[in-house]
């Protein structure tokens, strides 16, 4: 085996998906030229608006990141008790509701969809329980009808992270208008990047004006007495990266597309390599490129290509392991099997993708796996 790396530079998940830096030169000298840098100013006002606008949504608060904008959301939505939530998903997710004094309750997922599913969170609904949080998983809508229906019914709150899923639709309608909440992240690895940033979208008035109080320690003109604040305030130049990555966004997403799309071609008609799948007529922002592995058609298990990918610097991840269940604490309070979560926790791999990935590099990762298995 050739152990020289293969890349001189190492290839990364999620890198980058950038405004043009002339462009953000120039909105910075705005930011110096007023001297206002942070504390609601003009670009968190604009960044809000054209979220609001972006996601369909009466209301976008922006806030410093995407676990914040949950941790923010679950206080401010007042719960309590138990919260049916995935195990398959990032720490993030499950680490919020303990830091909202929320006690996670997981539940499997649907092995095609990956996400919750009505069926599985009914199942899991206790007499404690007040919410589902679904995850958008890839970018993939998580059964909002279905779990609106189990809410509706069950007199339960139903709020989203929605962290992959900006620009996303779900039958048509795009992802941020679902549940009474939903949580967008905009780390730098993201589609839309503020180098670190998130937001809540919302129809809620009430919720929105509680949640814009809730982020900041400065009174403002929906001041809501009576809560917990914190200082989870967007910056301007969080705020400025978002604007100008807004203006890019389409861009960005047909690049992603044509990386996924060579990935795909690259890497056709290998028994025991499958391409998570984008359902045609939906928009979808193809921030990730995900492939499962089944160890047993393809020779190798998705570990031993993962190593030997990392050992030629095609810095492949495996989101997401180990699954949040297998971690303490919540792992020796574990008191339900999770059989698919287990299962896709060992078979994903996500190859690297975003602007620092040419369609030359696509290739070229495309016959390093071809090599790997023959
Ligand atoms: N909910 C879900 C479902 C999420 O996936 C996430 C975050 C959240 C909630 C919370 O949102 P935030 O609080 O993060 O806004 C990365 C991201 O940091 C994280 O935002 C994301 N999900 C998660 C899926 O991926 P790590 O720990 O894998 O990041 P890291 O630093 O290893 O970076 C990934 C790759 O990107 C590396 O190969 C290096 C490359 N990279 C990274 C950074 C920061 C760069 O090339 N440049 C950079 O500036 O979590």
């Amino acid at each position: 085996m050739n152990e020289k790396p293969a890349f001189d530079a190492p290839l990364h998940v999620g890198q980058l998906n950038l405004p043009d830096q002339a462009e953000f030169r120039d909105m910075f000298e705005g930011i110096f030229a007023r001297q206002f840098y942070t504390n609601h100013g003009p670009l968190e006002h604009a960044a809000d608006q054209a979220l609001a606008e972006h996601f369909g949504v009466r209301h976008a608060i922006t806030v410093v990141n995407g676990t914040v904008a949950l941790m923010l959301l679950l206080r401010a939505m007042e719960l309590s008790g138990e919260v049916i939530v995935p195990a398959f998903t990032f720490p993030a997710t499950v680490q919020s509701l303990v830091w909202a004094g929320l006690k996670p309750v997981f539940c499997d997922v649907d092995g095609d969809t990956q996400m919750l599913n009505a069926a599985l969170v009914e199942a899991a609904i206790t007499p404690a329980t007040s919410a589902i949080l679904g995850v958008h998983i890839w970018g993939r809508g998580c059964d909002p009808h279905g779990l609106a229906g189990v809410a509706k019914k069950q007199g339960l709150q139903l709020l989203f992270d929605a962290a992959h899923a900006t620009a996303c639709t779900f039958e048509g309608q795009r992802i941020g208008g679902f549940g009474r909440a939903e949580i967008f992240s905009f780390h730098a690895t993201k589609i839309l990047s503020g180098a670190e940033g998130g937001c809540i979208t919302t129809n809620d008035d009430a919720l929105a004006a509680r949640l814009r109080t809730l982020r900041s320690f400065h009174a403002s003109d929906e001041h809501a007495s009576g809560i917990l604040r914190l200082n989870a305030k967007l910056s301007e130049a969080q705020a400025a990266m978002i604007l100008l990555g807004l203006r890019h966004l389409d861009r960005f997403i047909q690049e992603n597309r044509q990386r996924y799309e060579l990935y795909r071609q690259g890497l056709a008609g290998i028994d025991g390599l499958e391409f998570i799948d984008y359902a045609a007529g939906e928009q979808s922002n193809y921030q990730f490129a995900v492939v499962r592995i089944t160890a047993t058609k393809l020779g190798i298990s998705r570990d031993e290509l993962l190593d030997w990918l990392t050992a030629r610097n095609v810095l492949a991840r495996r989101y997401f392991h180990p699954g949040v269940h297998r971690t303490e604490p919540f792992a020796s309070a574990l008191s339900t099997e999770l059989k698919v979560t287990d299962e896709l926790c060992q078979v994903l791999l996500q190859l690297p993708t975003g602007q620092a990935i040419t369609q030359d590099h696509v290739r070229d990762i495309c016959a390093l796996i071809r090599s790997a298995i023959t």
